[in-house]
């Protein structure tokens, strides 16, 4: 089998409820859905969400490195050859959710070759994973009415709340009106985005110790190194590093160093084959894992819930899988169903997200 063609489709998807955070806001999703052809016929479909407050990749951006520089070299290869394939991405500096869409469509054209889910050809620990939902920027009365309102329809029973605003009494009454309206059997945790200094961080831990908070994602710039270093060994829960380290040699340099003490696998920029060095290194140094979005459409959460479901150390946690809830519409044929807060994987061969083609001539923007 040989890589044929690939394709970058520019698409835009509205939201119906625009997730505001830290380091930036979505109304949109104008993502680039990711196609790689075999000779054989197979294909394989991969999402690819542009951040450019976090990553620097714009839609154009991917398109243009997946089709002008990626592709070029990719086309002729055996997509089993994955480590040549990750030597070629690796040459190419920057642009991680370009290079994991790649990884992440070749994983399933592999499996669809095979007849075997992609779940199970990674690790095949479990076929479904708990859901945690993020809620973003609101007033604290409207993220308990939405927290509550996904508890009841979906079941979900973990959330993460988008922190890192200014002044801090926000986000402190915002986790407190969750505790007291949830109680205490919800599990909360926050991500601040880097939008606090390591200062402001610590601060609103000492305020909040009364809450039962699970952990807190990206404070500060990691780049704060003493101040980010004293906050992980003062905290009393996990520090978690999500944009900080976006490869495995970051994961294992800002671990070693000290700026986190857990980490967030996202498979859309790390694709399956990074995530998956990632999760080794992180169970070796009995480090906790969380799987997170990318604020995903439905064909990225179904990614992560591949490789999320794969292992058990990726498994324990709920993975962030929920907020496709908030798009207008999605590219996925048959769509996400959360059932008691909880996700299956799709039993059929590859990672299972097959494209409703009206809907893909509807949304394209080429
Ligand atoms: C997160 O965990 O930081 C914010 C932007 C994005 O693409 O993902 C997030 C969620
Ligand atoms: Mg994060």
């Amino acid at each position: 089998m040989r890589i044929e063609r690939i394709e970058a489709i520019p698409y835009a998807i509205p939201y119906t409820r625009p997730l505001k955070f830290a380091s930036g806001q979505v109304t949109t999703a104008d993502h680039v859905l990711i196609r790689v052809y075999t000779d054989t016929d197979i294909c394989g479909i991969a999402d690819t969400p542009p951040r450019p407050y976090t990553y620097g990749e714009t839609q154009d951006s991917i398109v243009s490195v997946v089709t002008k520089i990626f592709a070029p070299q990719l086309i002729g290869l055996d997509p089993l050859d994955r480590s040549k394939v990750q030597q070629i991405l690796r040459r190419t500096v920057n642009n991680p959710t370009a290079k994991g869409a790649l990884d992440i469509a070749l994983w399933d054209l592999i499996g669809i070759s095979l007849g075997t889910p992609v779940h199970k050809l990674l690790g095949g620990f479990t076929d479904s994973m708990r859901v945690s939902h993020m809620l973003g920027f609101k007033p604290a009365a409207e993220l308990l009415d939405e927290a509550l309102e996904f508890r009841s329809v979906h079941g979900i029973n973990t959330f993460k709340l988008k922190t890192g605003r200014r002044p801090l009494e926000l986000d402190i009454e915002a986790c407190r009106v969750l505790r007291e309206g949830l109680g205490d059997g919800t599990e909360i945790y926050l991500d601040a985005n880097r939008g606090w200094t390591a200062n402001e961080a610590m601060e609103v831990l000492n305020r909040t110790e009364d809450l039962g908070l699970s952990m807190l994602e990206e404070p500060c710039d990691a780049g704060e190194n003493l101040g980010r270093r004293r906050l992980v060994q003062h905290s009393k829960i996990p520090i978690v590093g999500d944009e900080s380290m976006s490869t495995l040699g970051d994961v294992s340099r800002e671990l070693l160093s000290g700026g986190s003490n857990a980490v967030c696998i996202k498979t859309a920029r790390s694709g399956f084959t990074e995530a998956q060095q990632i999760l080794g290194l992180c169970e070796g140094l009995g480090v906790d894992v969380t799987m997170g979005n990318q604020i995903d459409t439905q064909v990225g959460s179904l990614a992560t819930i591949a490789f999320g479901a794969a292992f058990e150390h990726s498994s324990r946690r709920a993975g962030e899988l929920s907020n496709f809830l908030d798009m207008s519409d999605d590219l996925l044929a048959e769509p996400l169903q959360i059932v008691d807060g909880a996700i299956r994987v799709r039993d059929v061969p590859g990672v299972g997200a097959e494209i409703d083609p009206d809907k893909l001539a509807k949304y394209r923007q080429d």
